[in-house]
């Protein structure tokens, strides 16, 4: 069994790597003279891995931010103090309404006035919980927020705040834009303990409770980590997540059995399938006894799964939670299964694929599944509509997987703020029990009692010094976890939050970024595929225009343009019929030529050129003005960062300055590339007569 004492290198603000939104900066002397009243003493009541991490990062915080080092103590009884403290030392100091109204991780934030003045308490039902209201005093301070007298009851919204690694072994991470693996180098788990903590640290000051540290494209040597030789190591990376809050989780090959375990097969209903996977489980757990479980690509781009053998998906998943169950483990099992296509077979619609494979599953999974569904039905697009498959199935946990990384919305090289996107799934009502059903109900468990639902992420950190490529892209992961916290929160505040933690309070700085933040997303998609038709991009590495890469390819992602017009028809009444796979009114609305609304309307038409949108202008000027636009803006971009000089450090300022141009290359080539293959396709000048090759 391996050690769970956590080596502690160092103290939180000595370390090397950027600390994006956990820069405890020197705070403004007269806010500063307030918060010192209550901060200079701090009481931790209770020990543990958590609170030590909740000590140590408050420790860390204040010295940095007030330049005064706290006095630690365990005497809760003198006052002004800091009292942290979770479970039955945190349950005497409220009356028992306030108690119960905590969920596992929901934490208290209260003053209160004693004998010989306040007390702030952070309390936690839980020493997770404790840990979280230290990072929301952090923030709180951060952000010039008053804290003398604060009451404030917290609850996470989801029970599972995940991230997904798609990092390999050989230290090269699958969509990654932000340099290599922070977990793995030429085959080896990293030993730099250090750079995991802090990630540990900027994970759980955002919520994040469960984290899988391997790709989901399990290659032959990734199937190792689940076996003696690489646990150990392994269980090292899952101790320093322990210590914030977080359950690490492996991803894991269908396959395994054969090609690890010398088995002649892998199929689900074989005893000795199920008892290697139950051995190997045992193991894990001999290791990491809180293992959170296995994340699991199955029949989808070459990962096996249970088809091979002729069994459902149920089946697959619920073999490996059968072997979980006695531990708690849970099984996240993807639904992005679809098959390659014929690209001349018109019937085949990979749109449709996880509602067909999964929803007549409905009830056959064990309760220690949850199914994981990719926000859009096709593939992380710029804009596509949102799984029909949320709210679809009652009987079967649900989570919402999001794509941090950004693929296909400017490879951490383009602006693209995500958080709006996000927002617009979150709140999209799926209308599944009547109007309210919105996705953030469904996968927060308050439309159906599922026993585990919540939110996954795919990470866009790498071993870059600044963690994610470009400097503003740490907004989408940290929007992420905020967002994995509380969907209700407005991409505004998210953006505003952020802006203030990494860049600090100079208004023109926080309304510039802040700003070109939200405009982002709007303007990636102007100047990519327009209209909600997706793909357009270079086969392979998906970044920059190639109209037809992926046209005559097998990999269903079509548009159909001819000379007359563009467009796959999804309807039931002479397409595909996935319109009908939504919920009503949502299935009318998009079946609709005069409902779907515009950004869509590509998805789920093939309409002419001359289709006037509801703007009143036509597809075609559509898409020639929307393309001159997005280069437009980008080059407003430009102007308004250029203003900040001066006004931010010179590395951040110059690194996003080059970006931006970088940004503006790219949108050019998106611009004439698009233009003049529709204007060739279409012969039908632009209006505006504007230069078009
Ligand atoms: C991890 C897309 C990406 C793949 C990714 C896959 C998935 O197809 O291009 O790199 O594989 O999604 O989500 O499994």
């Amino acid at each position: 069994m391996a050690s769970h004492r956590v080596e502690r290198e160092g103290n939180a603000a000595e370390r090397a790597s950027d600390p994006c939104w956990l820069r405890y900066e020197r705070i403004a002397e007269t806010l500063a003279e307030q918060y010192r009243y209550l901060c200079g003493k701090l009481v931790v009541l209770g020990g543990s891995p958590i609170l030590d991490s909740a000590r140590e990062e408050l420790v860390a915080g204040i010295s940095s931010m007030l330049g005064l080092s706290p006095v630690l103590s365990k005497d809760c009884r003198e006052s002004p103090s800091l009292v942290l403290a979770s479970d039955s030392e945190a349950r005497r100091w409220v009356d028992q309404r306030l108690w119960q109204q905590l969920d596992e991780e929901g934490y208290v934030l209260k003053t209160v006035d004693r004998e010989g003045g306040s007390t702030l308490l952070l309390l936690g039902k839980t020493d997770q919980g404790a840990l979280y209201a230290a990072f929301h005093l952090l923030r709180l301070m951060q952000t010039g927020r008053p804290i003398h007298s604060l009451s404030i009851v917290e609850n996470p919204k989801n029970r599972l705040r995940m991230i997904n690694h798609w990092d390999n072994l050989d230290g090269s991470v699958e969509r990654g834009y932000a340099g290599g693996s922070i977990f793995y180098q030429k085959g080896r788990i990293t030993r730099r303990l250090d750079r995991i903590r802090d990630y540990a640290r900027l994970l759980a000051s955002v919520g994040i409770n469960a984290i899988a540290i391997n790709n989901v494209n399990v290659d032959p040597e990734a199937c190792r980590l689940i076996t003696g030789s690489r646990l150990p190591d392994v269980a090292r990376l899952a101790d320093v997540f322990r210590s914030y809050g977080i359950r690490t989780y492996l991803s894991v090959n269908f396959a395994s059995p054969l090609w690890i375990g010398g088995l002649p097969t892998a199929d689900p209903l074989d005893p000795a399938v199920q008892r290697w996977w139950r051995e190997r489980v045992e193991a894990i757990y001999r290791h990491i006894p809180d293992f959170g479980g296995f994340v699991v690509k199955a029949d989808s781009e070459h990962q096996p799964g249970p088809f091979t053998y002729n069994r459902t998906h149920a089946e697959g998943a619920n073999l490996l939670a059968e072997a979980l169950r006695p531990y708690g483990g849970l099984v996240i099992w993807r639904c992005f299964v679809y098959s390659f296509q014929d690209w001349r077979d018109r019937s085949t619609d990979r749109a449709r694929a996880a509602y067909d494979h999964f929803k007549p599953l409905d009830g056959r999974f064990h309760d220690n599944v949850v199914l994981q569904i990719k926000n859009g039905p096709m593939d992380f697009q710029v804009r596509e509509p949102v799984s029909p498959l949320f709210g679809a199935m009652e009987r079967t946990n649900q989570m919402l997987e999001l794509q941090i990384t950004q693929e296909y919305t400017g490879q951490q090289k383009d602006l693209c703020f995500l958080v709006p996107q996000w927002k617009e799934v979150l709140d999209f009502d799926t209308y599944a029990k009547g109007k309210g059903s919105t996705v953030k109900a469904v996968v927060g468990g308050e439309i159906f009692p599922y026993r585990y639902s919540g939110i996954v992420g795919v990470s866009n950190v790498g071993n870059d010094p600044n963690w994610t490529g470009h400097t503003l892209a740490q907004a989408n992961w940290y929007g992420f976890g905020r967002l994995s916290w509380n969907p209700d929160l407005s991409a505004e505040e998210i953006a505003e939050e952020w802006v203030r933690l990494t860049f600090g309070h100079d208004p023109q700085v926080v309304e510039t970024i802040c700003g070109l933040l939200l405009e982002s997303w709007s303007v990636y998609e102007s100047y990519t595929a327009p209209l909600g038709i997706g793909w357009m991009v270079k086969p392979g590495h998906h970044y920059g225009p190639d109209v037809d890469g992926y046209e005559y390819s097998y990999w269903g992602t079509y548009h159909y343009a001819d000379h007359k017009g563009i467009g796959v028809d999804r309807t039931m009444k002479t397409g595909t019929g996935f319109t009908g796979q939504y919920f009503s009114p949502n299935r009318e609305t998009y079946e609709s030529l005069e409902t779907c609304p515009d950004e869509l309307l590509l998805f789920f038409h093939h309409v002419p050129y001359t289709h006037r949108l509801k703007s009143g202008i036509t597809v075609i000027q559509h898409i020639y003005d929307t393309h001159f636009e997005g280069v437009e803006r980008v080059e407003d971009f430009i102007r308004r960062w250029s203003r900040l000089k001066g006004r931010i450090d010179r590395e951040r300022y110059e690194h996003v300055l080059k970006k931006f141009r970088e940004q503006r290359e790219n949108a050019r080539e998106w611009r004439d590339v698009i233009n003049a293959y529709f204007f060739r396709k279409s012969g039908i000048p632009d209006e505006k007569n504007r230069p078009i090759y």
